[in-house]
């Protein structure tokens, strides 16, 4: 039996990953350290939140005495980092929190780690410190460029995938200089269940639904991989399971789209609901579909990002032929898996739109922290 310390693991990969594991590997014990910001949600824990083996630790992952005491006292063999300020729109707004949470967080872990893990000697050769990294530390690619490999040299541009590449340097360094047993995976743009709304395939879904402009930046042309998170998941497991230390790999779903194509796919995919369920125009009466217009009629080109990357592509060829990695849910099935999951949890997202959850937060998560 493991157990598991998971920070971050009130957000959208964090908390997937957490049902996933609790669900493949029932007997392990899983601790999510979760500072609550504004993108963490303790309802994205409710389903696990009962179980003798899940707690929840309400707290900061740059309280390095709070991530000691925690080590210590559940006995964590495994941390699993993913806790983070993740949206590169707000990084290029404040950096700030980016590089708190990014860098100094990821230190505050790695120092924790050392010292009990190795200093200590609790666990000191069955430990592992796994860091969730992003492919955007690799840069941009032309449309003819091939894709990223382990081996891409570092070329980050915004000030979060700026942060994320020195979280990875900082992992590495703690290997390469003190055996810290570490790996670190690097995974393109993930969709699914709980992705908060600030990001772009909910954004555009719920904006659909009330009728609201689909705002794409520049002229839609910008290209990124998408992977259903569930996926990523299980690349995590297959690298805990099976990866070298001290190695890095990329996850990825050799899904490559272009923007303006998403958003117009996710129009057709809420008409053909539509069509089918005219329950949804009762609920959703300022969608275009409720008077049976097209959806894409709300699309409008704006500003583009400053600095905005042209396009990401991961190579998987090494977590594949090492590791055995394949994706296992198509791009067509993970999008419609998707859009159910919205229609089915309104609740769940009207509490994030309007705030209201924090509220519950306030009220709920004492008795939920223990
Ligand atoms: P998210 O923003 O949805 O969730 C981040 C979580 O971290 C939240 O629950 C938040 O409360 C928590 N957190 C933030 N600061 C904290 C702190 N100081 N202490 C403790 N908890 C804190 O992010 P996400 O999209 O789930 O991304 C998770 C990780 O995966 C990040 O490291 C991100 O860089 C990486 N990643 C994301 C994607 C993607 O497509 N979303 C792709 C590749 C890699
Ligand atoms: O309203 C929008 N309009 C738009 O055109 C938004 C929110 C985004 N976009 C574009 C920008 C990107 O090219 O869509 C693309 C995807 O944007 P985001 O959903 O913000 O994701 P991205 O910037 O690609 O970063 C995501 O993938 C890699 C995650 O947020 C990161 O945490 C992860 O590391």
């Amino acid at each position: 039996m493991a157990c598991l310390l998971v920070t971050g693991g009130a957000g959208f990969i964090g908390a997937n990953f957490v049902h996933y594991w609790m669900n493949e590997y029932p007997a392990d014990r899983v601790i999510v350290l979760d500072a609550l910001t504004y993108a963490g949600n303790i309802q994205n824990l409710a389903p696990v939140n009962d179980k003798s083996n899940f707690r929840f630790v309400h707290g900061d992952i740059g309280d390095t005495k709070l991530v000691e005491s925690l080590l210590r006292t559940e006995n964590v063999d495994t941390l699993v980092h993913f806790a983070a300020e993740s949206h590169v729109d707000r990084s290029i707004a404040g950096p700030d929190a980016f590089l708190e949470t990014n860098i100094m967080g990821t230190h505050s872990l790695l120092k924790a780690a050392r010292q009990v893990w190795m200093t200590e000697g609790l666990n000191p050769q069955n430990h592992r410190f796994h860091h969730v990294s992003t492919d955007e530390v690799f840069g941009e690619l032309t449309p003819e460029e091939p894709a990223f490999t382990e081996k891409t040299a570092y070329a980050p541009n915004s000030p979060y995938s700026a942060s994320k590449a020195a979280s990875d340097f900082l992992v590495r360094a703690y290997h390469h200089t003190y055996g810290l047993n570490v790996t670190t995976s690097n995974c393109s743009n993930n969709y699914g269940p709980y992705h908060f709304p600030e990001k772009l395939i909910p954004l555009v879904t719920l904006n659909i639904l009330h009728g609201k402009t689909l705002p794409v930046y520049g002229d839609g042309s910008n290209v990124r991989d998408w992977l259903y998170v569930e996926d990523h998941a299980y690349g995590i497991d297959l690298v805990l399971k099976k990866g070298k230390l001290g190695e890095t790999y990329n996850i990825g779903g050799v899904n490559e789209w272009k923007n303006i194509d998403i958003v117009r796919l996710i129009c057709r995919l809420v008409e053909e609901k539509f069509a089918t369920d005219e329950s949804l125009k009762t609920r959703f009466p300022d969608c275009p579909a409720s008077r049976g217009e097209a959806n894409d009629s709300l699309i409008s080109f704006v500003t583009d990002r400053p600095g905005h990357d042209f396009r990401y592509a991961i190579d998987t060829t090494y977590i594949r032929d090492e590791l055995g990695y394949k994706p296992k849910v198509t791009f067509e099935e993970g999008i419609r898996k998707t859009l159910d999951w919205y229609l089915d949890n309104e609740d769940w997202w009207r509490a994030v739109m309007d705030g209201s959850y924090q509220d519950w937060i306030n009220t709920n998560y004492a008795q939920m922290s223990r």
